[in-house]
């Protein structure tokens, strides 16, 4: 860190990176000592199933003023790895562990190795584990998805209660209806939605601002809020989704162009490098049949991440208003790209 980059704009940052950073900014033991320097709050955020370039500040059109925001004033990482699926990522991210030590190693089922037992092991810590021991308040609202474990009466060892986290709502389970999601949860109760209006992305964000607002303790508190937008299925709002029709009427191959072109002009990639091949497997737009289908699916997505950068925005005003703002960490990621997996499509 630079002289001239101030600490409070140290604590503004957002991007794409990992969990360990934050550990080694904070994690060691001097740094969460009593007496110390106030101790920072940290909130975690991530997308699920989201290409970096979708959001603003990285050079996509989707309307994401909030995630904008705060990388305007703090940090955008241009060089991150994550394991490409949900639950290796999240394995790593909560334990700081190459995800097959964390015994994740790739997703849900026992493959009959203790590196691929779909279910964290007890031979590792999570961050909220740590930070709990440290005196931190730790909250979780949204997708777990790192234990095989998901029906209501089943074991419990590794929800999030049980693996260092105060106060939990989401699933335990990783993908499902945006309006009914499979395994919702309380704490340790399986839950329904509750009411007609239910929409996981905005129950996702109200869920955090009310820990925020509840949070009354001088200690810090760590959160981890993991939106399952815009993983598949593509459900999205109608006010939302109203945002973006007609907007991809051009098709793939002007929509890449001219996001690459942004990604230049701030800086994300250099000019001398240009734009990769289109992928083999997808035709130029003007040969593609159902443009209108492909156009609508595009308007929903982008919908969705609108909806989660509308929920960043509930989580930053909520941080505001408790006066919590300048002493928070923001992190903000996605545990992988968007996928080309096309489940909702009948085929003949
Ligand atoms: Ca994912």
């Amino acid at each position: 860190m630079n002289e001239q980059y101030k600490r409070r704009d140290f604590l503004k940052i957002v991007g794409l990176g990992a969990a360990s950073l934050v550990m080694d900014s904070y994690g060691g033991a001097s740094g969460l000592a009593a007496g110390g320097p106030k101790r920072p709050n940290i909130i975690l955020i991530m997308a699920d199933d989201m290409g970096y370039s979708d959001i603003g500040c990285y050079g996509g059109e989707i309307h994401t003023p909030n995630l904008d925001g705060l990388a305007a004033g703090g940090v955008r990482f241009t060089q991150f790895y994550n394991t490409a699926r949900c639950c290796p990522t999240r394995a790593a991210l909560m334990t700081g562990l190459y995800q097959h030590q964390a015994g994740v190693g790739h997703m849900m089922s026992d493959r009959g190795y203790d590196a691929y037992r779909g279910d964290l092991n007890n031979r590792c810590v999570t961050i909220a584990e740590v930070l709990k021991q440290a005196g931190y308040s730790t909250y979780m609202s949204g997708k777990w998805h790192v234990t095989k474990h998901t029906r209501p009466y089943g074991p419990k060892h590794n929800w999030p209660c049980q693996r260092g986290f105060d106060r939990f709502f989401g699933t335990i389970h990783g993908a499902g209806s945006f309006y009914d999601p499979c395994s919702l949860t309380r704490d340790n109760t399986q839950i329904p939605p509750g009411n007609d209006d239910f929409y996981y992305t905005n129950a996702i964000s109200d869920n955090a601002t009310g820990f925020i607002r509840e949070h009354d303790s001088d200690n810090p508190f760590f959160m981890y809020v993991a939106f399952t937008a815009p993983h598949w299925p593509m459900h999205a709002l109608p006010q939302d989704i109203a945002k973006y029709k007609g907007r991809y009427a051009q098709g793939w191959d002007a929509l890449r162009a001219e996001r690459h072109k942004r990604m230049i002009e701030m800086g994300i990639v250099k000019s001398k490098w240009e734009i990769t091949p289109r992928d083999s497997a997808v035709p130029p737009w003007e040969q593609a049949e159902d443009k209108l289908w492909f156009q609508r699916r595009m308007e929903v997505y982008a919908a969705m991440v609108d909806c989660l950068d509308q929920g960043v925005g509930r989580i930053i005003s909520a941080l505001r208003r408790t006066g919590k703002f300048e002493n928070t960490l923001i992190f903000f990621l996605a545990d992988n790209c968007c996928t080309s997996r096309n489940r909702q499509r009948c085929r003949p």
